[in-house]
């Protein structure tokens, strides 16, 4: 009876000690701890670089990274997520401390995230969220650094409604399919326009977040829709190729079909100054101290908010001009 109780105790001790080894090398709520250095090296997997925003994105991490003295392993995913999972993959063999995902699409990303949280490595999402039914922040990545795209579509979709009178035939040029802000921001402003009834989303199809793909897909589109009087892009590169195909069709934007977009680039606050563009909800690409911030923290072991959202500003007639010179 006695030896019985003995070893049940021993028993239990072990397992005890196990489980406390356990935490020991993970911080409490499961996330790999980053240990407190002077600098650090940290990776950011960019995933493609065919637009200002992205290029000023990726300025504002290295030169953050370059103020902080932190070495940065960049990689470029050239607009495929099965890159960037071989991209997050190269940084966990490297051995960096951190990764800074800006993650392409909600789902191929998860596996990528999964791996580096196994490996030990901490990562923070930057603009882009991945699927959070799968992979949660707090316990699987830190944490998400970006906007409200529900919102930015909200915002584009009220404006559209107040200056169409509640009336328009809508063409949508969507983002990158299976990416987080195509999705919500679809989602915001399908939400808003739901409230006037004069509202109809009349074609919608992703151009990819890319100025020539938005071009051509608009072409298409106008061509099957000409009774279109208004379009919502996900992003001003898609808005600045649906100017593009609008004015080779000889329709004129501004004034017979109304524009409104996401993201603030120079050119498309230069188009709302010369009257093309209607209004452009801002989505803010400069992400580095933030990020690099964000990190610090979390390796002084502050508890970081699920989401450090990004405010965002909006730009029409009556503000457009005095940001063009200090917009990428
Ligand atoms: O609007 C777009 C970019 O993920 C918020 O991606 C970002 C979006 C941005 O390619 O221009």
């Amino acid at each position: 009876m006695l030896k019985l109780d003995r070893r049940a105790l021993t028993m239990g001790l072990m397992l005890m000690a196990t489980a406390m080894a356990g935490t020991a090398a993970m911080a409490a709520d499961g996330l790999p701890p980053m240990k407190q250095k002077d600098s650090y090296k940290v990776g950011f997997a960019q995933t493609e670089s065919n637009n200002p925003w992205r290029i000023a994105q990726t300025e504002s991490m290295q030169s953050e990274a370059k103020k902080q003295g932190w070495q940065l392993v960049y990689t470029d995913a050239a607009g495929s997520a099965a890159k960037q999972v071989a991209d997050v993959d190269s940084m966990i063999a490297q051995g960096v401390d951190l990764i800074f995902l800006a993650p392409r699409e909600e789902k191929p990303l998860i596996p990528a995230v999964m791996k580096a949280k196994r490996a030990g490595i901490p990562v923070i999402l930057l603009d882009r969220r991945v699927d959070d039914s799968v992979a949660k922040a707090g316990r699987d990545y830190v944490t998400f650094i970006g906007s409200d795209f529900i919102d930015q579509g909200r915002r584009a979709g009220e404006w559209l409604v107040k200056s169409t009178g509640g009336n328009a035939k809508i063409i949508e040029l969507q983002g990158t399919v299976g990416s987080s802000p195509a999705n919500d921001r679809h989602k915001g402003f399908a939400d808003a326009i739901a409230k006037a009834p004069g509202m109809q989303i009349v074609a919608a199809q992703s151009g990819d977040f890319a100025r020539d793909k938005g071009r051509q897909v608009m072409e298409t589109l106008l061509q099957a829709h000409p009774e279109a009087t208004a379009v919502y892009a996900h992003n001003d590169e898609m808005a600045m190729g649906a100017l593009a195909a609008l004015e080779a069709a000889g329709r004129k934007p501004g004034q017979d079909i109304t524009v409104v977009s996401i993201d603030g680039t120079r050119d498309a606050l230069q188009a709302i100054v010369d009257g093309k563009i209607g209004a452009v909800v801002e989505s803010n690409p400069r992400f580095g101290p933030n990020a690099f911030e964000t990190a610090k923290r979390y390796a002084a072991g502050e508890k970081i908010d699920t989401w450090i959202k990004v405010p965002d500003n909006f730009y029409d007639k009556s503000n457009a001009a005095q940001s063009v010179s200090s917009a990428y």
